[in-house]
């Protein structure tokens, strides 16, 4: 407690430490999912274990014993719970009376472990048989007048296999309808890197971390959703390397890390200090604080020039691999410092020092998360991190390059196998070559637009392989009105969630093994494969006995849809579930960078996707690295009242997306509540507000009136140390202040991070 207001407090320890064991102990036992855990655990992440379903940041090839963290145990107790959510527990609830469960209490029920479908007259879940669960939605879906009107989802944990296999199934059936779970975190990504480096991925790998002098941390927070970064980071620090930070908060986890795993570090309590250098940008004012640097770094190149000093720009670099500077040149120019320093909230001198240290740096990799992406310009924003680096010639040399933080374990991977509302005409030539079957070439709908569809009645169907679609998305108010709408929606999930209580007409629920169990096919126990946010694909292979025997994997359950759907297909699918190396086979065929598929992957640590431009290959229009101009804002502030704010959605320690693990977020001192948000001091004392005071919140239109339906009442108040103009609250409750008309306007990636709002007092 601090100045008493219950459940808030200031954390002083370091990210990582004892109170990472502690919460290590205390997931496992909430999980009854001892003695299960503790053989699980060794194997998460080891050359012949599976791959942890935390995040998607890489394993280093020399690995320690126990290759884990804080939250990848909690990811993993909470699919290997003990805990069950059975055919029994359905029938003694109703739909209704879950629908009053908190989300927590909805997953923490435990695994499901039967097929089910909904029975309207009783409102509850009742056990189907698989093979009659898959005929009915077979013929539903033969019944429809186009396939258009069925929407697949993904949601990133999805292996290769099973993703390559489910796109097949709806091409086959004739849908491009690819909403996913990329188009909710780095769809700016996808498209602000191809367009400017002609890869829509990352450029770094492991090694570089080790080559490199600088690290700019920007828009993203390690120390929750990448724990194993740490690591990665604290080894930096301790070489010399520097670590800037820039993100409107003060984030625990970028601050300064004690390694679980060091002796020293937990026994003589021992904390590294991983980036001095933080500055607090205001949410939302990250292009033009790049661009504030990038025009201290020219004014300095040309006053270096001047003097006949060595210039700042890599001069060589930029004659022989991009295009554009001048355009940028002469937008930079242009700029006037007042908007600049006004939209950030950093002064020229800040972004001076930024750039300062950026030209001392030989080798920089910009690492960067939704801080970045998730804005109105993020497309933009990504566009402006590759500008900075191009500068200084900082893509495709040893220790430097562009880093994005990938969201779901295998979030990358699925997009890698074919998981694309608008794939290459290449791709979909093998493909139908491949399999004798025709697919459509019309692009289908992505995450947004298929909730469009869905809301209007254009979309009648909607297949989710995993996830929670429902909740991910903005604007609750409207996600949940529209499933209801729905004709039919089949979910594959581990656990029960709000997505799977909105009932459309006719409803299924399958239960699909986890990353962590035994895969038992006819041909014997079967591996799957995943992509790491480093492009390095590896073999997963679950250890653990099935939740229940009637679990069927992801590529099992799909087959069976697709042959009760496509009953005369020429695909086949029982073979290619008997054994998934075939699968694996047929992805090498149609995808040529999976050459060698299933050799390859027998390699310890398995194989990196190519990454043409991490050897400057620019598969660009221009053929060359495109500097490109941003012109956007993340917020048109023209015409919003005075005292606006930017609210950007947050995670908690707690959580994993709509997942809740727990009520704490221990690094920003939160115990036990949810309800609050976070303002600078600064930003409460203007307002006339101290710690404890509860507010209510507006989001604003875009002509600047509050809106009446986007709104939360009775926060509380957390004086936090972050940027002035901005405030935070997590996700998934706060959704309802967001609009699913605020997307990123070239990936359509809702705006999550930068929504305009007023607060006022409660009465
Ligand atoms: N434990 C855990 N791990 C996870 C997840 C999880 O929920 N829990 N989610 C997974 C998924 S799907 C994803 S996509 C990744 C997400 O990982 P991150 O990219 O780290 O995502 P967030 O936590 O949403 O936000 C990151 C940071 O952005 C900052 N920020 C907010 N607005 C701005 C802004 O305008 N500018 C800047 N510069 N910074 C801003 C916030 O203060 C926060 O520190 O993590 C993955 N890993
Ligand atoms: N306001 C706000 N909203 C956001 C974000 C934000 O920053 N702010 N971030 C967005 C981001 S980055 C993302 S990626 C989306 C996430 O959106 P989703 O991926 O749709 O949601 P999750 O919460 O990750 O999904 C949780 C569910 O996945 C199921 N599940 C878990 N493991 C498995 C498995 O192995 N197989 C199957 N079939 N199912 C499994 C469980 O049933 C669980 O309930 O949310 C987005 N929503
Ligand atoms: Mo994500």
């Amino acid at each position: 407690m601090s100045n008493g207001v219950p459940g808030v407090s200031d954390y002083q320890g370091p990210a990582g430490g004892w109170g990472a064991v502690k919460a290590v102990t205390a997931s496992v036992f909430s999980q009854k999912a001892i003695a299960r855990d503790v053989i699980a655990m060794f194997r998460m992440n080891q050359v012949k274990g599976f791959d942890c379903p935390g995040c998607a940041w890489p394993d280093p090839s020399h690995r320690s014993p126990m290759e884990l963290c804080e939250n990848g145990v909690k990811a993993v107790s909470w699919e290997t719970t003990s805990k069950k959510a059975s055919p029994e527990f359905f029938r003694q609830h109703t739909v209704a009376a879950l629908w009053k469960y908190s989300d927590y209490e909805l997953e923490n029920v435990g695994r499901l472990t039967h097929p089910m479908k909904y029975d309207a007259v009783t409102d509850t879940w009742q056990a189907v048989e698989w093979q009659v669960a898959f005929a009915e939605i077979g013929e539903r879906l033969r019944s429809y007048d186009s396939p258009e009107r069925v929407e697949f989802y993904t949601s990133g944990r999805t292996s290769n296999e099973a993703a390559f296999l489910y796109q097949l199934f709806a091409r086959e059936y004739g849908s491009s309808n690819f909403p996913d779970c990329s188009n909710m975190c780095h769809g700016p990504t996808s498209v602000g890197l191809t367009s400017a480096i002609g890869l829509g991925k990352g450029t770094v790998e492991l090694d570089d971390f080790a080559h490199c002098d600088l690290v700019i941390c920007i828009g993203h927070n390690p120390g929750t959703n990448h724990p194993r970064m740490l690591t990665t980071l604290r080894e930096v620090a301790q070489r010399g390397g520097r670590i800037i930070s820039i993100n409107p908060l003060a984030e625990r986890g970028l601050e300064r890390f004690s390694f679980p795993q060091s002796p020293t570090d937990m026994l003589k309590g021992h904390a590294t200090t991983l980036s001095n250098d933080y500055y607090q940008v205001k949410m939302g004012g990250d292009a033009s604080l790049l661009k504030g640097i990038m025009k201290a770094l020219i004014e300095m190149d040309e006053a270096r020039t001047l003097l006949g000093q060595e210039p700042c720009l890599d001069r060589a670099f930029l004659a022989e691999h991009t295009h554009g500077y001048q355009a940028l040149y002469a937008d930079l120019h242009r700029c006037h410092w007042a908007e600049l320093e006004q939209d950030s909230g950093l002064s020229r001198s800040q972004m001076e020092d930024l750039a300062y240290r950026y030209d001392r740096s030989k080798a920089t990799i910009i690492c960067y998360g939704l801080g970045i992406t998730q804005h109105k310009n993020g497309t933009e924003n990504v566009q402006q991190l590759v500008n900075l680096l191009l500068l200084k010639g900082n893509i495709g040399k040893r220790g430097a390059g562009i880093c994005p933080l990938r969201g779901h374990s295998n979030v990358q991977g699925d997009r890698s196998v074919g998981i694309n509302e608008a794939a290459p005409e290449a791709f979909l030539l093998r493909l139908e070559a491949h399999f004798g079957i025709r697919v459509p070439r019309k692009h289908g709908r992505s995450s947004v637009e298929s909730i469009r569809a869905i809301e209007n009645g254009e979309a009648q169907a909607l297949i989710c392989m995993g996830g929670n679609l429902a909740v991910a998305m903005p604007q609750p108010q409207r996600t949940f009105e529209a499933m209801k709408k729905l004709d039919l929606q089949v979910h594959v999930a581990t656990k029960l969630n709000r997505s799977h209580l909105l009932m459309a007409k006719h409803n299924y629920l399958f239960p699909a093994l986890g990353r962590t169990e035994r895969d038992m096919q006819a041909s014997g126990i079967q591996s799957v494969t995943v992509e790491d946010s480093m492009s390095m694909v590896h073999a997963s292979c679950g250890a653990l006995k099935p939740a229940s025997r009637w679990l069927k994997s992801e590529p099992a359950i799909v087959a069976g849809l697709a042959r009760a759907t496509l009953p005369d297909s020429p695909v086949n699918w029982e073979a290619m579930t008997d054994n998934y190396a075939l699968i694996r086979e047929a992805i090498a065929s149609v995808i040529p960078a999976f050459a060698n598929y299933n050799a390859r992957i027998a390699e310890p640590g398995g194989f990196r996707m190519d990454t043409p431009a991490s050897r400057r290959e620019w598969r660009t229009e221009s053929g060359k690295a495109n500097f490109i101009v941003s012109r956007q804002h993340a917020v048109d502030r023209q015409n919003q009242p005075d005292d606006a704010l930017v609210l950007a959605t947050l995670r908690s320690h707690d959580q994993y997306n709509t997942t809740l693990y727990g009520m704490n977020d221990r690094y920003r001192g939160i115990t036990g509540r949810r309800d609050v948000v976070f303002l600078s001091q600064a930003e409460a004392e203007t307002r006339g507000l101290v710690e404890g005071d509860v507010i209510n919140i507006q989001a604003l239109e875009d002509n600047g009136e509050p809106s009446v339906e986007r709104a939360m009442y009775g926060l509380t108040v957390v004086v936090y140390r972050m940027a002035a103009g901005s405030i935070g609250a997590y996700l998934p409750e706060a959704n309802v202040l967001l609009s699913l008309d605020a997307v990123d306007t070239q990936s359509l990636t809702p705006a999550y991070k930068s929504v305009p709002v007023i607060i006022r007092k409660a009465m």
